[in-house]
């Protein structure tokens, strides 16, 4: 398995993109109805969200069944379906495994809950000392990480939301279990998993207050990670699959490991540090504009650090949980176009696999809500409390929302300027936002001069050069920080990418070697280079990708 660095991995949200049997709700025959338009994008496999059964707290990756498919999406025969038709289009399908946690209405659990010893091992139950909380850990969702179960005077642990209790890896039956599920779906004919959190699976052998944060030092790249990895990716076949593990609160080193080849643990992974640029003091919560030093400092770091430690990153700004890239990195009013080629350059000529997320292709924008009535997401429910609590305006609540919620990337994919911007016949589980009537494929999967066509290029790109691929890469302009640039190089070839982060102009110098330069792809049209002064001028937002 080497191919996965010349491929582009498409994200979807099913839920949100497209609802092919009227019920306001996207379903996997929405997704399989639209496999041409992703052909002709010219990706390769696709990472689709949990569409397992599940009480839907947290749209999913709260599972109450691993091996059915939650109706809302549709039936075996569907997602069969969706995998022969994707498999004639060259597109293979990618599962989401959600294995620190189940939903509290798994069977696992409810058995557990109703006094099964044998299950109450599948998960952490522990007694509190004199009736107390076991730690001061708290849940990624706001409050306790843990919950009191009168009935059987114990806490269980869950690191995300109240319905979704961590498993217990530390038990071998678990890891049977969870193994199982893997090869139920290979079976199907999937082909690579995404490993929802998978560095918190391992969990420390005692329970103890965490004096300097929310508990997560104790469990993030966890004692026994590297193991579990290596044992589930041994026992599952794991070298025929493109597998990917989102990685939260990570660290260089760890992810070296997870993603060198020698480990056999897995082929790349995401990690977050670059999208908390903009959170004050760390706190998602507490808004910042983004420090775009610090941002070229983390890719510089993952970037090379990756390189030298042969290990392989994903590459992403947007996913489910995230705002959209071009209305928080970019200027989605005047330089629309221009900052969402920009951020693409930015990623897609990376050393590492690019993600795309459903809308990315088109510049979607974040849908500025103005009533907590439009949000649906949980942890955004729950933060709106939680920040009124501290004391904050509700004007400032809604403002940190409409910059912060997960909810900024779930909204529906804008097919076309019709009612429900095409996603639907029925009004949809979650508001569309305004600007659908300019911003959907249809004004753009046919246009010269699109965000569509410029993406198409990028992956293009990558299919027919080698160096996009394979090649190394060095970082140019490294103390100015609007402009985040780069030279790759294989054998005897070199390209340079230069990305003007900011609406301003900007001067650079042009790299000796580059003199007789040919232009590979720029989002203006031409490129403005003064051949005697040996300077690019790159205007707002401008990228410009050059061979020597
Ligand atoms: O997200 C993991 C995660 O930690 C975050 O991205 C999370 O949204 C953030 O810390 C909250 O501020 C994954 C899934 O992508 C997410 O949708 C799930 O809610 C979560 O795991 C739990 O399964």
């Amino acid at each position: 398995m080497t191919d996965f660095k010349r491929k582009v991995i498409y994200q979807i949200y099913p839920k949100s993109f497209k609802d092919s049997d009227g019920d306001g709700f996207g379903d996997l025959r929405g997704v399989t109805e639209k496999l041409d338009y992703l052909q002709d994008l010219g990706v390769d496999d696709l990472w689709l969200t949990p569409f397992f059964l599940s009480p839907q707290n947290d749209n999913g990756y709260d599972v109450a069944d691993y091996r059915r498919i939650d109706p809302k999406f549709g039936t075996m025969a569907d997602l069969e379906e969706l995998i022969a038709e994707g498999g004639k289009r060259g597109l293979g399908l990618m599962l989401d495994m959600v294995f620190n946690h189940t939903s509290t209405s798994h069977e696992w659990f409810r058995r557990a809950m109703a006094g099964d010893e044998k299950y109450q091992k599948y998960y952490f139950f522990v007694d509190g000392e004199g009736g107390q909380v076991p730690t001061n850990w708290q849940s990624k969702f706001g409050g306790s990480a843990w919950e009191y179960v009168p009935s059987l005077r114990k806490w269980y642990l869950h690191l995300f939301d109240v319905t979704q209790a961590d498993l217990n890896w530390e038990n071998p039956e678990v890891r049977e279990e969870l193994k199982d599920i893997i090869r139920f779906w290979k079976d199907k004919g999937i082909k690579g998993f995404r490993f929802d959190v998978v560095n918190l699976i391992s969990k420390p052998d005692i329970w103890e207050d965490d004096a300097e944060g929310d508990g997560r030092r104790f469990y993030s790249d966890g004692p026994r990670i590297h193991e579990y990895l290596q044992e589930l990716m041994r026992d599952t076949g794991g070298e025929e699959m493109i597998t990917v593990g989102e990685m939260s609160s990570t660290t260089l080193e760890h992810c070296i490991r997870y993603s060198n080849p020698e480990e056999k643990e897995l082929l790349m992974c995401f990690n977050f540090h670059h999208l908390k640029i903009d959170y004050n003091n760390g706190q998602k919560w507490e808004l910042m504009e983004p420090n775009l030093t610090a941002l070229k400092q983390l890719f510089v770091e993952w970037q090379i650090g990756m390189q030298e430690g042969n290990g392989w990153n994903a590459l992403f700004w947007c996913n489910h949980d995230q705002p959209r890239i071009v209305s928080r990195l970019g200027n989605e009013e005047a330089y629309w176009y221009e900052s969402a080629t920009m951020l693409a350059t930015v990623i897609h000529l990376m050393r590492g696999t690019p993600y795309i997320f459903q809308g990315e292709e088109i510049g979607m924008t974040n849908p500025h809500y103005t009533s907590v009535s439009q949000y649906r997401d949980i942890e955004s429910i729950n933060y709106y409390e939680i920040l009124l609590a501290q004391g904050k305006s509700k004007a400032e609540t809604l403002e940190i929302l409409a910059a912060r919620s997960r909810d900024n990337g779930r909204t529906p994919m804008q097919w076309d300027d019709t009612a429900y911007a095409g996603f639907s016949e029925t009004e949809p589980w979650i508001e569309i936002p305004d600007n659908y009537k300019m911003i959907n494929t249809a004004a753009q999967q046919y246009e010269e001069r699109s965000i569509f066509a410029y993406y198409k290029q990028l992956i293009r790109l990558r299919k027919d050069n080698p160096l996009v691929a394979d090649g190394d890469i060095a970082f140019m302009e490294e103390d100015n920080p609007h402009i985040l640039a780069y030279q790759r190089s294989l054998g005897e070839e070199r390209w340079f990418v230069w990305n003007n982060l900011t609406g301003d102009q900007e001067t650079v110098r042009l790299p000796r070697g580059c003199e007789h330069h040919r232009i590979i792809l720029g989002n203006y049209e031409s490129a403005d280079i003064n051949q005697e002064k040996c300077e690019i001028t790159l205007r707002p937002y401008e990228a410009l990708v050059l061979s020597e």
